[in-house]
């Protein structure tokens, strides 16, 4: 070899050894990062196959509750069902209000408070009844009644049910001596309140003044003289006056009056009547502005237990005149008037009021 190859082959030994430097060096990188990204596979592959078992667990896991749930879903249609059932049944159902109209008993001794109460309540009992020695009252139906509107429904209030209205008279009864008045006077107040917040009505308080009508024959009794002037009468109109009473019907009881009848046989029932007006007209005079005189009337009667089935007159009429102003509030004057007709009462005490 000629000392001018020297350097060439100089040269290309170097460009071969530095081919080969950067062939080694580059290949070297390349297997490192193959190597990396094979163990970053190997990573992703484990965590693909622990995913893949999870899911396999929850799909199994959820495989065996698709029965229970099957079994619920058909429970619960049976209890919708049944449900839609009840409410159908609720909707087609009536809520019950019942309405309570108060009615006072008052009279002296003996004058047949008890009796009247009887022959509304039991008017079967042959009972005589003994003097009262407390207060005591009973309820009596007179009237049930399908009001024209809807209230929620107590076991479901999101069902509207149709309102059916029991209508009674609560009839209190007290022994006839003046100092029950006071509490009398008192039971008017609460009684006219719990009406006012029960009926949201015009319906006010019914007194029934009951007299012996054989007092016509003789004097007064000072009995029913003083009874009649009592605390309860002085303080009727202030009641009315200051709104804390509401009375809706006075109705005037002259009893007894078989007695009267049988001394005075040849005089007509209505002079007999009229007879009894005028004989208490001091106690009529004292109601004025109590109630309206349209709205008080009287009437003879026989409440003899004794004898009920043969003298017996104006218990049911009573009761009439009690209910008629009570349910026509409820469904109008002119049907209650049908039920509870108003040609058996006059009212010639109105004209001494
Ligand atoms: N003859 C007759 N007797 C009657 C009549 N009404 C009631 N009696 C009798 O009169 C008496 C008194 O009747 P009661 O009903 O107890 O009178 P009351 O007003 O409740 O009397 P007290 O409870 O004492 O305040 C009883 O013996 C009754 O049988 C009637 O119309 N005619
Ligand atoms: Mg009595």
């Amino acid at each position: 070899m000629s000392e001018s190859m020297l350097p060439l082959l100089t040269t290309t030994i170097g460009c071969i050894i530095t081919a080969l430097t950067t062939y080694f060096f580059t290949h070297k990188d390349a297997k490192e990062r193959d190597r990396r990204e094979i163990l970053s596979l190997q990573n992703h592959l484990t965590n693909a196959n622990s995913e893949l078992n999870t899911a396999k667990e929850t799909v199994k896991k959820q495989a065996s509750t698709i029965p229970v749930l099957e079994s619920k879903i058909t429970n619960l249609e049976k209890i919708s069902a049944k449900y839609n059932e009840v409410r159908k049944k609720l909707s087609d159902s009536y809520v019950v209000r019942t309405y309570e109209l108060p009615v006072i008993l008052l009279g002296p001794r003996e004058v047949g408070k008890t009796s009247l109460m009887y022959q509304l309540h039991t008017p079967w009992t042959e009972e005589i009844p003994e003097p009262s020695v407390k207060h005591k009252y009973c309820v009596i139906p007179i009237y049930d009644h399908t009001l024209d509107y809807t209230e929620p429904h107590f076991a479901d209030t999101s069902i509207n049910a149709k309102v059916k209205a029991h209508l009674n008279l609560k009839i209190h009864d007290f022994p006839g001596e003046n100092e029950n008045q006071e509490y009398i006077k008192r039971l008017v107040i609460e009684e006219t309140q719990n009406l006012r917040a029960a009926a949201n009505r015009n319906i006010g308080v019914v007194l029934v003044l009951m007299f012996d009508a054989q007092e016509v024959l003789t004097d007064i009794k000072v009995t029913t003289n003083k009874y009649y002037n009592g605390e309860l009468f002085k303080s009727l109109r202030g009641l009315v006056q200051q709104g804390q009473i509401d009375i809706d019907r006075i109705i005037i009881v002259f009893n007894k009056y078989d007695k009267l009848k049988a001394a005075m046989p040849h005089i007509s029932d209505n002079e007999l009547l009229q007879q009894c007006v005028r004989k208490y007209s001091f106690v009529f005079s004292g109601l004025t502005n109590v109630c309206n005189p349209e709205k008080v009337c009287e009437i003879a009667t026989i409440f003899d237990m004794e004898n009920i089935h043969i003298n017996n007159k104006g218990a049911s009429v009573v009761k009439g005149e009690m209910a008629r102003a009570f349910v026509a509030a409820f469904i109008g004057r002119a049907k209650a008037q049908e039920h509870f007709s108003d040609n058996h009462v006059t009212n010639y005490s109105a004209q001494h009021m």
